[in-house]
């Protein structure tokens, strides 16, 4: 190349670069925008992640039988709700910070809610408004009415209608589909249960009806039909073809820490990657946990006092929303047709906590830097991830997936929680992460983790600190930061809990492991100048103990706990029973439990040799904390020598069925060193004597 030639090759490419930053200086390329990486989420996906939080209601003729699955044959006159009143779920769910509610139009056992064209299982056929009323349409109205949106669960499988199995039933189900969501208004989500093909009443032939849930329902017609009516829906599929978003894989309340919302396009989806998402997934399906306030999904009388308390509401807000995923919270509906008052209490003590916790991001406009800010650092600095727009974020340059940036919090300040939020209109980029703070001149590391998609809330203990330094460790192109929060929560005061086992050894727990715990051993009421708790204490007979809980920065503090105990078990014996596990009986553990033998008729025995004579007043029964071998009839005798025998009380534990609570029984004084404690019949009149504990009271 002669030199002329190199200064024109020179101006040519001086003259075009020119002319590009020309030509591009008013389109959006000159501000260097972010291209899309990977799958990236529809506008109803996204909307829909914006949620965050919306609940389930289950109802059905379940309801009244006290069943978890319907058969398909049962009466529709047992619907009878005499206080149904879906403005009170929907109060309920948006005094709740709620936004949705989906309801179960129809479950498996095929009676449907709203008064459908196409068969006579359903409210029609109930004396519930003589036949007229129309569950579906009264919570539209209620939903509408509280700003809140309306989703629908049309259960596939149907134990009722005579057809299922054949192509007819497809037919069928299209057309309550289209009655739907036609009928209604806007749909924000439809729900399809995996649960299909089994045994059932199928119009009466009673039979087992298989199906291959991959073909049988033609989902990819039906999605289409759906999107037709509903443009504005998203689908939720548990097997079948890839919906728009996807179980988790239990129904326990947590999504994996490490949570991609993308899947494989095609093929079988394994509980990992149900729980994990993949992160080289070619679609987007993003992860909605599901789970109930109760155990059941329908409302049983008997886990009125099983509902998650708030420590277990909270673990689920952050193992749902904190990673990456939305939270379906069921509300089993009542027999009376209502959200009972013990579930409203609770996610009422969530929402109040949720907002405690959640309301002061301590980063808010706070001053921020980066080691890396993409060309364009007006439109992507790092403030921007702490200007409380979703619209705005923190971006690197092209290929730079390492980088941090610094927060000022301008003073020394408390915190414990960290959020951060990813732009996830163009894709989930980040792959790790960690978090440190500045404390006396030190970078002191809080927590490192992997992905964070929409939303992802780090929980560490509280610490003090001038600047907070978050580092993206990797990822699968330039990392987009729209939001980070910083909290400091206060501390969820419960009444710790206190448990002694058989030696004797007193244990207390309270929930939050930042709190102070102050106990007493004599009866009196606890105070932060009591004995703090530092580890077991050593009992030795009978004993109350009465604990609190304390926020150590407020001096907040708990209700009391109280817990009285009797002569310690230590050298109690179990007789005449190889089994070891049946010491779980008197471990003083609530949570372990024993069965008798199936097998083994009813009467059943248990004996236990008390190690020395004492006095007897009385005994106590806490049975499992499920429906099985919960003990109805019972006798309980004492002995001297463990041969002759004298029953010194019998009778029932009232509504035992109900309400598997501690039962307490007395009697007048009697001597033994042997008791004996007989389970004559048990709720379910089948052969099972369970027992999480039993105890006796001493004069
Ligand atoms: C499950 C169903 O079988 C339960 O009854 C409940 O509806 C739950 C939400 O999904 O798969």
């Amino acid at each position: 190349m002669t030199f002329k030639s190199i200064i024109t090759s020179q101006i040519a490419s001086f003259c075009l670069t020119t002319a590009l930053l020309f030509s591009y200086s008013n389109i959006s390329i000159s501000q260097n925008i972010p291209q899309a990486v990977g799958p990236v989420p529809t506008e109803n996906q996204l909307k829909w992640q914006e949620m965050e939080y919306y609940a389930f209601v289950h109802f059905s003729t379940n309801t009244y039988t006290n069943q978890e699955w319907g058969f398909g044959d049962d009466d529709p006159k047992i619907f009878n709700p005499t206080q149904l009143d879906c403005r009170q779920w929907a109060r309920v769910c948006k005094e709740a910070g709620m936004k949705g509610i989906i309801i179960t139009a129809k479950h498996h056992s095929g009676f449907c809610l709203w008064p459908s064209k196409y068969t006579e299982y359903s409210v029609k056929k109930s004396p519930w408004k003589n036949g007229k009323g129309d569950i579906v349409g009264d919570l539209a109205k209620a939903c509408k009415e509280y700003g809140l949106k309306m989703g629908i669960y049309l259960s596939p499988w149907d134990r009722n209608f005579a057809d299922y199995g054949k192509p007819e039933y497809i037919t069928y189900f299209r057309n309550q589909l289209r009655e739907l969501m036609t009928q209604y208004g806007d749909i924000f989500e439809i729900w399809f249960d995996g649960a299909n093909g089994g045994d059932g009443y199928y119009g009466g032939s009673r039979g087992t009806r298989k199906i291959d849930r991959k073909t049988y329902y033609d989902w990819s017609n039906t999605y289409k039909l759906i999107r037709e009516l509903q443009p504005k829906i998203v689908i939720w599929n548990d097997g079948g073809d890839r919906a728009d978003l996807r179980w988790v894989g239990t129904e326990e309340g947590y999504v994996g820490e490490k949570n991609w919302s993308l899947l494989n396009a095609k093929g079988d989806v394994p509980e990992d990657m149900l729980r994990h998402g993949v992160e080289n997934g070619e679609v987007w399906v993003p992860g909605e946990v599901n789970t109930s306030t109760r155990p059941g999904w329908f409302y049983h009388e008997y886990e009125d006092s099983r509902v998650k308390t708030l420590p277990d509401l909270m673990n689920t807000y952050h193992h749902s929303i904190g990673r990456n995923g939305t939270l379906l919270l069921n509300f089993p509906i009542d027999k009376r047709g209502l959200i009972h008052e013990n579930d409203e209490k609770a996610v009422k003590a969530l929402a109040k906590a949720v907002k405690e916790a959640y309301s002061v991001n301590l980063a808010l406009n706070k001053k921020a830097s980066a080691t890396n800010i993409r060309e364009n650092a007006l439109m992507f600095n790092a403030s921007k991830a702490l200007d409380g727009n979703k619209n705005t974020y923190w971006a690197t340059d092209e290929g730079i997936t390492n980088a941090s940036m610094t927060i000022d919090l301008g003073k020394p300040t408390l915190f414990n929680r960290f959020m951060a939020q990813e732009f996830i209109r163009l894709g989930q980029r980040v792959k790790s992460f960690k978090v440190e703070a500045l404390v006396d001149g030190n970078w002191k590391e809080l927590a490192q983790q992997t992905t964070i998609g929409y939303k992802r809330i780090l929980i560490f203990p509280t610490v003090k600190a001038s600047k907070v330094r978050f580092t993206i460790l990797d990822a699968k192109a330039c990392p987009l930061i729209s939001n980070i929060g910083i909290f400091n929560a206060p501390q969820i005061l419960t009444a710790p809990s206190i448990t002694r086992n058989q030696t004797g050894e007193v244990s207390i727990k309270a929930d939050d492991p930042e709190s102070l715990v102050y106990y007493t051993l004599d009866g009196s009421i606890p105070t932060t100048k009591s004995a703090k708790y530092t580890g077991t204490i050593q009992t030795t007979g009978k004993t109350t103990v009465k604990a609190i809980a304390v926020e150590a920065s407020t001096k907040k503090s708990s209700e009391i706990a109280e817990e009285k105990f009797d002569i310690v078990k230590k050298d109690w014996k179990i007789v005449g029973i190889a089994d070891e596990k049946a010491y779980k009986v008197i471990d003083g553990n609530s949570h372990t439990a024993w069965y008798q033998a199936k097998t083994q008729a009813l009467p059943a025995d248990l004996i236990i040799d008390l190690g020395k004579e004492v006095t007897l007043t009385g005994f106590k029964y806490l049975p499992w904390q499920s429906t099985d071998g919960v003990i109805a009839k019972y006798q309980f005798s004492v002995s001297l020598d463990g041969n002759n025998w004298t029953v010194v009380n019998e009778g029932e534990f009232s509504n035992i069925k109900n309400n598997p609570l501690l039962q307490v029984k007395t009697f007048a004084p009697s001597n033994a060193k042997f008791i004996k404690f007989t389970a004559l019949k048990n709720t379910k009149n089948d052969n099972w004597a369970g027992y999480a504990e039993l105890d006796v009271i001493t004069k």
